[in-house]
This record gives structure tokens, C-alpha cells and sequence, in this order.
């Protein structure tokens, strides 16, 4: 009979609650540390995070101002779904964010203004500053 036949059942599930429970809290802290209020604690590679929550078909904050390259997660809070799209020289679009889901985009380098909109519902607007 081999060795390992008789190793016992519940070590493996014992060691997958663990397993979970270190990457939970590796999440948790990933979360501490690139939040932008953390950003002094960050990693130097780490890009700058932020975020835009969508709620009543508007975008809040509608005015960010972001470093260059920040990652920005779109949180669409309402019950249809939207877009943060770039309008004019603003190339960045999240695409289709649907209802309760979030979705990243990358701010430009160059450092100005970037106007977007909501591509489903044009009316919804906000602007993005990059320095
Ligand atoms: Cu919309």
C-alpha cells in the first residue's frame, strides 16, 4: 500500500480555509496600501488608484483630479447600466459597466483636462483632471 494512501481527510480542507482566510487578508491589505489616502505607504512600482461611484445616473465625484496613469474603478451603485467614456481628446472608456459591477480605466499621462459622458445616457457628464 503506498504511504500517502491513508493521509487524512480534513487536512486539506483545514488547509484551504486557511489558504483563503491569507489571501482574504493579502486583498485586504492590497486595499490599504494603493488606496490614494495610503498612497505615501505604497510600493514605489504601484500605480495610484481612485475611484468613481455611479449612482442616480450621475458621476460622483463628477470633478477628479488624478496623477498621471492613476487607475481609476468606475462603481456603477445604480440599476441600469452606464459608461465613463472620454469625450474629444479623452481616449479612455471603460465600455458597458453593468448595474452593480465596476470596471477600471487608466488615466492619461499627459497632464489637462479630460472631458467624459456616459455613452448610454449623454446627459451624464464629468471631467477628469490629470497633474
Ligand atoms: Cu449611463
Amino acid at each position: 500500500m503506498p504511504k500517502h494512501s491513508s493521509a487524512p481527510v480534513p487536512l486539506p480542507v483545514a488547509l484551504r480555509s486557511v489558504a483563503a482566510r491569507a489571501a482574504c487578508a493579502a486583498v485586504a491589505l492590497a486595499g490599504v496600501f494603493l488606496t490614494p489616502a495610503g498612497a505615501r505607504s505604497a510600493p514605489a512600482q504601484a500605480a495610484p488608484t481612485a475611484r468613481i461611484v455611479i449612482k442616480d445616473f450621475g458621476f460622483s465625484p463628477a470633478s477628479l483630479t488624478v496623477a498621471p496613469g492613476t487607475v481609476v474603478t468606475v462603481v456603477n451603485r445604480d440599476n441600469a447600466p452606464h459608461t465613463l467614456t472620454g469625450t474629444g481628446r479623452a481616449t479612455f472608456d471603460t465600455g458597458r459597466v453593468k448595474a452593480g459591477r465596476s470596471a477600471t480605466f487608466t488615466a492619461p499621462r499627459a497632464r489637462g483636462q479630460y472631458a467624459y459622458i456616459c455613452d448610454i445616457h449623454q446627459f451624464m457628464s464629468g471631467s477628469l483632471t490629470v497633474r
